[in-house]
């Protein structure tokens, strides 16, 4: 009999309760797709890992904007800069760099707080010797052709703190992907493929290159080793005759589909 009665009372406040959860659970998705949006816009990787960058003749070319996971960004983190979007994530002195990137579109490792000499180096915070520790990028990709590839990145170095990174593969990180290097080409956009080493420091040439033991899909990773580093594009490349000039060449994927490139922006552009 009670639970007749419960169950009576129960149906006629059914439709009471389920309007308000309905309500309430549309105002959280609502809300949810909002934040969503704008995380989307502000970090989040544009591509799922079901697409898978290729190599094509011993070339690997790749945008850096287009990783597919992001990782030990606690205290610094990747985000992309392009026409739409300009991070807004604390100390970062100088102008932004969209123009004449390649697919119009950067990552930068944010915040900057060791600009020059003169800031301070903190360990863990805006600066990692070690690989693998901070604001670490992931890219899925395929080989064809296993070997030595030499790795090229084309950054944009306004001083002398933000021109450092590591690179490393299937979750290791070889001496020969530790502290890449630029001290030329500063104020533009550089390729360059030199490591650190204690004899010099501006880096050397034909030192910063990984084993692709079999062919197949393999995973590129990128990590923070000064914070402030602009970062356009990679490529792999089989051998030392390649030399990459301007922005590249255009990234090849093996399957899935490559958003939309970012829009063009006139070398006089500058945001509202
Ligand atoms: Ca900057
Ligand atoms: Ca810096
Ligand atoms: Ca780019």
């Amino acid at each position: 009999m009670t639970q007749r009665g419960v169950s009576v009372i129960n149906t006629k406040l059914k439709p009471f309760y389920m309007k308000r959860m309905y309500a309430l659970s549309l105002l959280f998705s609502v809300l949810g797709l909002t934040l969503c949006l704008f995380e989307t816009n502000a970090q989040e990787p544009p591509l799922s890992d079901r697409i898978v960058f290729e190599e094509i003749d011993g070339i690997l070319s790749v945008e850096a904007e287009y990783f597919y996971k992001q990782t030990h960004d606690e205290q610094r983190k990747w985000y992309v800069t392009h026409k739409e979007n300009l991070p807004n994530v604390g100390r970062d002195e100088d102008t932004p760099h969209i123009f004449e990137s390649s697919n119009n579109a950067y990552l930068e490792v944010l915040p900057d707080t060791r600009i020059t000499h003169d800031d301070k180096l903190i360990p863990g915070e805006n600066f990692s010797n070690e690989p693998g520790k901070m604001a670490i990028l992931y890219y899925k990709v395929a080989f064809k052709h296993p070997g030595r590839y030499y790795v090229w990145v084309r950054a944009f170095s306004a001083g002398g703190e933000d021109n450092g990174i590591h690179v490393g593969l299937d979750g290791t990180w070889p001496d020969s992907g530790q502290r890449m290097q630029w001290c030329e080409g500063k104020h533009k956009w550089h390729w360059e493929s030199k490591q650190r080493t204690e004899a010099v420091h501006c880096g050397e040439p034909w030192k910063i290159y990984l084993d692709i033991e079999t062919p197949g899909e393999h995973e590129i990773m990128f990590s923070l080793r000064e914070d402030g580093f602009e970062f356009d594009k990679f490529i792999l490349a089989k051998g030392t005759t390649f030399v990459p000039e301007g922005q590249g060449p255009a990234a090849t994927i093996s399957n899935g589909k490559l958003p939309t490139a970012f829009e063009k922006v006139s070398e006089n552009f500058k945001f509202n």
